[in-house]
């Protein structure tokens, strides 16, 4: 039986990404449990957790991990600008995956490797307990040997300087991929006039990376505002797409619930004395 079979659900996604197959997941940057939990038991395949922008601190992020592999759904981590201890943190409690921000150039990238990756790769210190526990893992050697190849650890390209050096950074070893932050790289390409995620002439840039990407034979994530653009996004060539967030979840949800129960009331649909 391959290594990778022998893993939980939880940890199944960089197999799946470089398979090709691609995945969606949902985003999530609030701590509470039971909402980590409502998202990972939908049919998306992985769970972002943001500790950059969103509001986990280690705690919540060590819990919510925990939560979407008892849900059978892989976690990844987005960590605070240069915070790449928090990623080996992250990868030590059993995510699949971690995202470091504003990554510029090769420079950035080995730094982050370095606490990512085990040695000869990189040095990442050794802590795997939790995370071994959670991809049902009992040997040390075993973890070792197939931890670097199966946690993913994903470059942010979302700066000018981080859009110019894709290449170099995808040819860092130890980085497994990039994701873009569609907002930054537009406010980025704009000098700061435009926040417009899904603006046409980011077309050409994000197509390029997700060809480079493939070209380098490593794989391309991106962060996808809404449903629709979740689509766009991955008939482009992104393998991992993250599909709307969380306040936007409940907000949708309400808004189309709303619509209909406006529909009814002013239709009256329900003829039960109303
Ligand atoms: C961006 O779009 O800049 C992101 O970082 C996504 O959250
Ligand atoms: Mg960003």
């Amino acid at each position: 039986m391959s290594r990778a079979r022998e893993l939980s659900a939880a940890f199944s996604l960089a197999a799946r990404l470089r398979s090709g197959e691609g995945a969606f997941a949902g985003w999530v940057g609030h701590t509470d449990t039971a909402f980590v939990d409502a998202v990972a038991r939908t049919p998306l395949d992985a769970v972002v957790l943001d500790m950059q922008h969103g509001f986990l601190d280690a705690g919540a992020m060590v819990a919510g991990v925990a939560t979407a592999a008892a849900a059978g759904k892989p976690t990844v981590v987005r960590v605070p600008v240069g915070a790449f201890a928090t990623a080996s943190r992250a990868l030590d409690v059993g995510a699949a995956g971690v995202i470091a921000p504003m990554i510029d150039g090769a420079d950035d990238a080995r730094r982050f490797v370095e606490f990512v990756k085990y040695p000869p790769c990189g040095g990442r210190s050794w802590g795997p307990g939790r995370a071994m526990a959670l991809a049902g893992m009992s040997s040390p050697a075993e973890w070792l040997a197939g931890a670097d190849g199966f946690t993913l650890a994903f470059a942010m390209i979302e700066t000018r300087e981080g859009l110019a050096a894709v290449d170099e950074i995808l040819a860092v070893e130890g980085i497994d991929g990039v994701f873009v932050g569609p907002n930054d790289l537009c406010i980025a390409l704009t000098d700061g006039a435009k926040v417009e995620p899904e603006a046409d002439f980011l077309d050409a840039p994000l197509a390029r990376i997700a060809a480079s990407a493939k070209a380098a034979g490593k794989v391309s994530g991106i962060f996808g505002g809404s449903g629709a653009r979740a689509g766009v996004l991955r008939r482009m060539g992104f393998d991992f797409v993250t599909v709307g967030w969380d306040v936007g979840y409940v907000q949708t949800g309400i808004a189309a619930m709303l619509a209909e129960t406006r529909e009814v009331e002013n239709v009256g649909e329900i003829s039960d004395g109303y």
